[in-house]
């Protein structure tokens, strides 16, 4: 079994400095030894270069409510084309964000060598803007409208490399978990569009075993049916601020340390995981302790989808 971390140091998606060296915290806290130890073949080679896009921030002007827009969609389009080369390859993809709009590239990358997989998005928010819905502008909101192709996201430079007409994903390949911060415009898009989630209200009425049990039921189309491949997209903010307290946008109200770790121990349990994202870790927010504490869970939360077990 063979592991591809993929670094991606950047942040355009979203306005806070800092969560562009989420990925080499991580890399510096030891994960790449600690999947070493779970009997991982690991391959990494230094973090992806994004500095040439990246230093056209400056001049990347809005495009109507989009901020850095032109940033944003290269970066996806790279992400996307780099895991995808590694699940070819048959090594499993890890990406280390930065910020969440790096999602339309890593599960764009994943359907195109599993176009039958299915995504559990696990976040605070639902990422579910459309460049018409979104009240920020920032792309991290809206990552997962682009890969349904929603309406609304037939806009450049998006649509020269995944245009909404091709969209890989569909509605019902979706669930979400740890949900609690939802627009008013996302949530009409998930209603129209009768996409699964459980918020934290069903986390608590049904016990995190019990919601993982039904997510992975709905994607397999039957009850202990397991056979569906998963691309898990694990947003930190999806844990309790006073768990995971250094990301970008927290919201109180979050999972407990078990139950995120839970999430990921039973996805590996399932074996048909195909990929993970690691995303907004932001090192430069808070205390340096409470920057230490984040980047261990996340640290944690890999090894727990990559099979480390309690006993
Ligand atoms: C909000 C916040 N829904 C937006 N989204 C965040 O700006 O679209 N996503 N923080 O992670
Ligand atoms: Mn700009
Ligand atoms: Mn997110
Ligand atoms: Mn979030």
């Amino acid at each position: 079994k063979s592991v591809s971390v993929i670094g991606c140091p950047f942040s355009g998606g979203q306005r806070r400095m800092g969560v562009d060296t989420g990925p080499n915290s991580l890399v510096e806290a030891g994960l790449i030894d600690q999947l070493k130890g779970l009997g991982w073949q690991v391959g990494f080679s230094g973090h992806q270069a994004f500095e040439d896009v990246n230093k056209e921030i400056a001049k990347d002007e809005d495009i109507g409510v989009m901020k850095n827009p032109r940033v944003v969609s290269e970066v996806s389009r790279r992400v996307a084309s780099v895991v995808e080369q590694h699940a070819r390859n048959g090594s499993m993809p890890l990406t280390l964000g930065g910020d969440h709009s790096l999602g339309l590239g890593t599960v764009t990358g994943s359907l195109r060598v599993h176009p039958d997989a299915a995504l559990i998005w696990v976040d605070a928010h639902a990422d579910i803007n459309t460049p018409e819905t979104t009240p920020s502008g920032n792309l991290h909101g809206c990552p997962v409208s682009f890969l349904l192709g929603l309406p609304g996201t037939d806009v450049e430079p998006f649509n020269k490399w995944t245009p909404p007409s091709k969209a890989l994903l569909k509605p019902n390949s979706v669930v979400y978990i740890g949900l609690r911060d939802v627009d008013s415009g996302e949530r009409k898009i998930l209603k129209e569009n009768n996409i699964k989630a459980f918020s934290m209200h069903e986390v608590d009425k049904y016990g995190i075993g019990k919601v993982v049990d039904m997510a992975l039921d709905y994607v397999n189309g039957g009850e202990g049916k397991r056979e569906r491949p998963i691309h898990l997209s694990f947003d930190v903010d999806a844990l309790d601020p006073s768990v995971a307290p250094s990301t970008g946008t927290p919201v109180r109200g979050g999972l407990t340390f078990r139950e995120g770790h839970y999430i990921c121990e039973a996805l590996y349990e399932t074996g048909t995981l195909i990929a993970m994202d690691l995303m907004e870790v932001n090192p430069s927010l808070m205390q340096e302790r409470d920057a230490e504490q984040t980047i261990a869970i996340g640290c944690s939360l890999i090894r727990s989808a990559f099979g480390e077990t309690l006993l």
